[in-house]
């Protein structure tokens, strides 16, 4: 596995130089300043491949920029709506930029409005570190009386609405502020900027748009994007829904095996892949994360290796991050399964043997605390994480280990 880290740019609270002593072989980062739906420029890839490159003292860093996270698409694209062909234009232009440049992998999601959903960015565990947590009665509270989106009541079940009403009850106007900024978090234009009546009429848009149209449109998305890509021997890899079940009675289509198993089906191309996330697919304990890893292998061109512990049984439940050895994915199950498949690409003289992992999210710990970093990326957390999976993948395939020596 290639050690990556995600890097989001000069406003970063980590350096170069952290990723570095963290023992970083390669960066994951994104143009985050650039609208959604516009294209990349040679000159803006360039610049951010410069500042990476160097470190504080402006000593080389021997970093590279080798995989973007993400080449966001659009809501336009998602809906087929409004500017979606010149959006698809602008991603392929995007891309060529991006291949010129020497970046052969690019991470992207599909799902609509929202990217990851939380309750809560900062709670605290009993040791005195904080996580990022999913609890489905806050969900159900700001859903059903902050959002008050018609219908909301009758998707969860009697249990879910009684405590949820009771929750809403108990909090203060600044609970019930707080709540949705956590829960908006994850919307386009974040927190400040997008009022309640905004994501309502975000969320209005997809009245009209069943699951079944919002594959359709995915599957049209592939099948403009990926021949060029397989053809600029460029690797596309779907990020899977986080959590990986309906929300805000959004259709949501890339939450299980069975969801990526027919869009790489539909676009049977290598170059159309899966970002195997740990950390999202993990929190439906019907998903069988080594299992998925071994199946859907030879299509991962990215892996996020993080962990959560469920906190209920239902489909749709509280779930809070772990530590990445601890929580309900067996990580060590995980890793063989992505070793044995680097073996597999190996001995069949695939370039692309090595995936590039990054260790995701993390838990905030030590100075993280109080840091009031981007949420789910604490450096020394990610740190912490990264040095156990290190561990677990060095173990593994060493000679004593695979029966090599
Ligand atoms: C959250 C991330 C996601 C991911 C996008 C990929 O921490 O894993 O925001 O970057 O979904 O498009």
């Amino acid at each position: 596995m290639r050690q990556t880290w995600r890097w989001f740019g000069p406003k970063d609270l980590a350096s170069v130089d952290d990723m570095l002593q963290a023992g970083v072989q390669g960066v994951v980062s994104a143009l985050h300043h650039v609208p959604t739906g516009t294209v990349w420029t040679p000159e803006e890839i360039a610049a951010r491949q410069e500042l990476l490159s160097r470190m504080t003292d402006g000593a080389p860093s021997g970093l590279k920029w080798e995989v973007v996270e993400s080449l966001p698409v659009s809501e336009d694209i998602k809906k087929q709506k409004g500017n979606w062909r010149d959006h698809i234009a602008n991603w392929k232009t995007s891309m060529t930029n991006l291949s010129r440049a020497g970046l052969q992998v690019i991470c992207y999601n599909f799902m609509p409005v929202l990217d990851w959903t939380r309750t809560d960015l900062r709670w605290r565990l009993p040791n005195g570190a904080t996580c990022m947590r999913f609890d489905i009665v806050d969900y159900a509270a700001f859903d059903i009386h902050i959002l008050a989106r018609p219908g909301a009541a009758a998707e969860f079940p009697d249990d879910i609405t009684a405590a949820a009403a009771r929750r809403f009850a108990a909090m203060d106007d600044a609970a019930r502020k707080a709540l949705a900024a956590n829960v908006a978090f994850g919307l386009p234009g974040a927190a400040e900027t997008m009022t309640l009546d905004d994501v309502r009429a975000h969320l209005a848009e997809y009245d009209a748009i069943s699951a079944t149209r919002l594959r359709a449109n995915l599957i049209d998305f592939l099948a403009e994007v990926t021949p060029l890509a397989q053809s600029l021997g460029m690797r596309l890899c779907c990020h899977p829904d986080d959590p990986p079940f309906p929300l805000l009675g959004l259709p949501r289509i890339m939450s299980t095996e069975a969801d990526f198993r027919a869009v790489l089906d539909a676009v049977d191309l290598p170059a159309n892949g899966v970002t195997f996330c740990t950390g999202s697919f993990g929190a439906r304990a019907d998903n069988d994360l080594p299992a998925m890893m071994q199946r859907l292998g030879p299509r991962v061109h990215f892996l996020h290796l993080r962990n959560v512990r469920r906190e209920g049984t239902a489909l749709r439940d509280s779930f809070h991050e772990a530590e990445h050895l601890t929580g309900n994915t067996d990580m060590v199950a995980v890793i063989a399964a992505i070793l044995t498949e680097e073996r597999r690409r190996r001995a069949e003289g695939r370039a692309d043997w090595n995936i590039p992992m990054r260790p995701d999210h993390g838990q905030d710990i030590l100075d993280d605390l109080g840091r009031r970093g981007q949420p789910g990326y604490p450096t020394i957390g990610r740190l912490k994480g990264l040095a156990e999976l290190r561990g677990i993948m060095t173990a593994l395939d060493h000679p004593m280990v695979t029966g090599a020596g």
